[in-house]
């Protein structure tokens, strides 16, 4: 694939982001208050505003990546070579609630490594974007992550689903807890993400993620100056993993802590 090609699927990523966050802004604003929740699982919300924006997101590939497989958390689709995968709204449970804190996650994969990683949190009008030896950038400005070298200065956000035991969590949740990290959970592991490789944050881990939560985010990490556990394994692909992000000195503490 040449640079122009790959510059393209940058640039439609980015506009394909922000046009599907426009969406889900507007959803989220005409929703109505009476409480009408539906679940995939414990804990696991769905909403029709998921389904709908990745429907928008799909025929935006689509039509100018006709040649690309897809894959989004809530239709599903195809690995193959180059493939995009999507959440359309990263953060359901808030989404659903009326918490304004979500975002949409597309990457680009090729050869079974992210190339483009784009997320984009509609609330706060927040693109964060990356190319794969390109550098990150919040709004077209580069980010790094946090020069914080001390764990009893940070702050690590430690996500949860019920696809993990409560009690591996806790355990990781007491060994952050006892080195003295500030130990969050916010509920979107793909804003988790990007705030730590914009320095909002120090490290985000979970013990499982899926491939579409955290792809685009962790190439994001990694562009910013961060460490990243190696996450995009072929497994991962289509049954997630672990993921470790992390401003570099931090690494160690991270690995030892997630060692469950
Ligand atoms: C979210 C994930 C995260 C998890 C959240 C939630 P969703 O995905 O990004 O890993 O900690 O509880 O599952 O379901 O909002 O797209």
């Amino acid at each position: 694939m040449t640079d122009l090609q790959l510059t393209h699927r940058y640039l439609a990523a980015c506009a394909i982001a922000r046009e599907a966050g426009r969406l889900t802004r507007l959803r989220f604003e005409q929703r109505d208050e009476a409480l009408t929740l539906k679940f995939k699982g414990p804990q696991d919300y769905l909403t029709e505003t998921d389904a709908e924006v990745e429907r928008l997101i799909a025929a935006r590939i689509a039509e100018a990546f006709p040649d690309d497989d897809f894959f989004g958390e809530e239709g599903g689709g195809s690995f193959g070579r180059d493939v995009w995968i999507v959440d359309p709204i990263d953060g359901t449970a808030d989404f659903a609630r009326g918490v304004a804190h979500f975002c949409v996650s597309i990457a680009f994969v090729r050869d079974g490594r992210t190339e483009v990683g784009v997320l984009y949190d509609p609330m706060r009008d927040e693109l964060f974007a990356a190319r794969r030896g390109a550098g990150a950038t919040l709004n077209g400005a580069p980010i790094k992550v946090s020069p914080i070298t001390d764990i009893r200065q940070s702050v690590v956000e430690l996500g949860w689903s019920s696809r993990v035991a409560f009690d591996s969590y806790s355990t990781v949740h007491a060994r952050l807890h006892a080195l003295g990290a500030g130990v969050k959970r916010r509920g979107s592991g793909a804003l988790g993400i990007a705030y730590v490789a914009i320095g909002r944050q120090d490290a985000y881990c979970e013990l499982h993620i899926n491939s579409w939560d955290a792809a685009a985010g962790v190439l994001l990490v990694e562009e910013a100056g961060g460490w990243a556990n190696d996450f995009l394994t072929p497994e991962c692909l289509q049954h997630g993993n672990r993921v470790m992000v992390c401003t570099p000195a931090l690494r160690e503490q991270i690995e030892r802590v997630m060692d469950v």
